[in-house]
């Protein structure tokens, strides 16, 4: 096969979650470009709508559905409504995530398990109601949107270092539980992407001044600006192609440089 066409998606079908915008929308556009049918999932039909819009301005025809991806219930149901309405699922992206930013002796038990509930065991869930359908193909791809805080902690984010620390060994667990059986499973750890989630990080001070967290990423990233979503579109292109086929429980960091800088010196 020419490396090229190793990239390619054509015929496959592909279920990235919570993806009506931000980094799992412009991972979503860029396996529509290389060839794959688009389907994703939001928590609200308001945000399905609004990403079908998006989509649709970009001439993609993407399948939407409202489904809680912390609801194994609902999550089966939705994977056996694609398989039906689409076909089975050859990529999934486990995308969807939440972030609190709370000190952790202020942070309530309740709160701590709601972030690792979307951010660890949602994407065993959808893996888990994926996978006995591509080891009956004969494939799968697996992709589990990590983070900086896989590998670094910080204040205020222990329930999200938690998950994201753990949705990395998830990655590996699968990796080696369903090798075997021609399955990969990777993770793409962004490092600071400017999206919603991020947006409070960057607010303008009211002195019209970049916000201190905003220099200190700056300063703490070697390629001196912030990711945008489109950075994540060919490395997702790569994992979910035949071109990773030997990749296999790995992250691969895509954080303009950042775990390999030291930092600034004075
Ligand atoms: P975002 O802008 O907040 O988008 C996350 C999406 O997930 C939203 O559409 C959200 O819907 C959806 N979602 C949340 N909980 C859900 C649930 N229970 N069921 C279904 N959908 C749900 O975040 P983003 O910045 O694009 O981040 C996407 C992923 O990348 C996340 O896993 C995040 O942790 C990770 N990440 C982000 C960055 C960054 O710098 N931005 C860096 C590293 C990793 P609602 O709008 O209703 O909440
Ligand atoms: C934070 C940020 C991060 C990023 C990202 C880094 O508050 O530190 O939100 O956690 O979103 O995950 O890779």
């Amino acid at each position: 096969m020419n490396v090229m066409e190793s990239f390619s998606l054509e015929g496959k079908i592909a279920l990235i979650t919570g993806a009506s915008y931000g980094i799992g929308f412009a991972i979503a556009c860029a396996l529509h470009d290389a060839g794959a049918t688009i389907v994703f999932n939001d928590i609200k039909q308001e945000l399905v709508d609004k990403g079908l819009d998006a989509y649709e301005e970009k001439g993609i025809k993407a399948h939407g559905y409202v489904c809680d991806v912390t609801d194994e219930a609902a999550v089966n149901a939705l994977v056996a409504k694609v398989e039906e309405e689409v076909g089975v699922i050859d990529i999934l992206v486990n995308n969807a995530g939440i972030i609190k930013r709370i000190p952790m002796c202020e942070m309530t038990a309740e709160q701590f398990r709601q972030v690792i509930d979307v951010d660890l065991n949602a994407p065993f869930i959808c893996a888990k109601a994926v996978i006995p359908s591509m080891i009956k193909k004969g494939h799968g791809k697996i992709i589990n949107i990590c983070s900086m805080m896989s590998e670094l902690g910080r204040e205020t984010v222990s329930a999200y270092a938690a998950a994201k620390g753990g949705l990395k060994m998830l990655t590996k667990n699968i990796a080696s539980e369903y090798g075997a059986q021609n399955i990969q499973c990777n993770g793409i750890g962004p490092g600071y992407i400017a999206t919603p989630q991020t947006a409070p990080l960057r607010e303008i001070q009211p002195d019209g001044s970049r916000h201190p967290f905003d220099q200190f990423i700056l300063a703490k990233t070697p390629a001196n600006r912030w990711g945008d979503p489109e950075d994540l579109a060919a490395p997702a292109v790569f994992l979910a192609s035949d071109a990773s086929n030997f990749v296999n429980g790995h992250i691969l960091y895509v954080d303009g440089g950042i775990l390999a800088y030291i930092g600034k010196q004075p």
